[in-house]
């Protein structure tokens, strides 16, 4: 029902004769008028086509109108507007119609030209109400994407930096089990200068995506942030200490075994994965200073290795 080209008006009226008016009123317009006689057919009518606008009886052989219109608008999924279209015309009935929500009341016997004009109307505002909804999905959408997009970074696809600052203290307090710990690794590519140096700068930034691509594999249950130019942060929730070893191990080798291809040259490269247990008393800084000396020292003992 998204995108349909004209309107869709419901009658809902007992008067075979009436409805017959109604659609003569109506003749002339965009329209595609369909009738219900009874509210069972009503309702049924509703969901079927998910009219823009229904005219309403108020007295109908089994049910109320104003009892109706409830029942039309659990059903309706289109924002219909209701107006009521009855012969009863006391001050008390016309508020009692407003106060259910309908968007209008017209007395019967009503005058064609009126109708129609009031049913142009509505049909426009339903029109410019529809529009404004789709105008709003759309910027939340946007505003989704944005979101998305401010936390992550442009080559890798992986978290950046803003979400270390922003959401990481959150996850990792949703992942504070007793047996367990939650690890930080600081993950390095060694020699990287020299990649660049030897093929392209280009061919780095493919190892990059590559390097990612492995370490959110072995990452699903955890996260992986892009830290700098060629280091990855990762948090590894609810791990032992044997198990974050394990993981990291586990992705040191597939790097160090993966045949990275550019322009049909292949190359090697390794990384240095300096892990440390976050403790929440020293707060993510210093959890992630600690984790960087580990990596220097792994650096310092000759490169691709996993060090605490
Ligand atoms: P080490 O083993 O000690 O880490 O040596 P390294 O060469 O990897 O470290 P260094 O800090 O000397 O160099 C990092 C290099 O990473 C330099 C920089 O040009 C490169 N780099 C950083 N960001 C990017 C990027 O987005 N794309 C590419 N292709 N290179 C990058
Ligand atoms: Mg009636
Ligand atoms: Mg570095
Ligand atoms: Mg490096």
């Amino acid at each position: 029902m998204e995108t349909r080209n004209g309107h869709i008006v419901l009658i809902v009226d007992d008067s075979l004769l009436i409805c017959e008016q109604i659609k003569a009123s109506l003749k002339e317009e965009n329209i595609f008028i369909t009738e219900a006689h009874t509210g069972e057919e009503a309702e049924a009518m509703v969901k079927q086509y998910q009219p823009d606008l229904i005219l309403l009886d108020v007295v109908l052989p089994d049910a109320d109108g104003y009892t109706l219109f409830d029942r039309l608008k659990a059903v309706d999924q289109n924002g219909a507007s209701i107006l009521f279209l009855t012969s009863k015309d006391k001050d008390d009935d016309v508020v009692k119609g407003f106060s259910k929500g309908a968007c209008d009341y017209i007395k019967k016997p009503f005058v064609r030209g009126e109708l129609l004009s009031r049913v142009r109307a509505h049909l426009q505002l339903k029109q410019q109400k529809d529009e404004l909804n789709r105008q709003n999905r759309e910027l939340r959408s946007n505003m989704e994407k944005l979101n998305y997009m401010a936390f992550r970074d442009g080559l890798t696809g992986l978290y950046n930096r803003r979400y270390v600052v922003g959401d990481l203290v959150d996850d990792i307090k949703d992942h504070n089990r007793e047996q367990t710990q939650n690890v930080l690794i600081l993950a390095d590519i060694d020699d990287f200068k020299k990649i660049n140096d030897t093929y392209g700068h280009d061919a780095g930034d493919m190892a990059l995506v590559c390097i990612a691509n492995i370490l959110e594999g072995s990452c699903r249950k955890h996260k992986v942030v892009r830290w700098g130019g060629e280091e990855f942060l990762i948090i590894l929730f609810d791990v032992t200490r044997d198990e974050a070893f394990g993981i990291s191990e586990g992705i040191r080798k597939e790097v160090e075994q993966f045949p990275f291809f550019y322009n049909n040259v292949q190359f090697k490269c390794s990384l240095t994965l300096g892990l440390h247990t976050y403790r929440e008393q020293d707060g993510i800084e210093e959890s992630i200073n600690c984790a960087d000396k580990a990596l220097y020292r792994g650096k310092r003992s000759g490169k691709n290795c996993s060090i605490w």
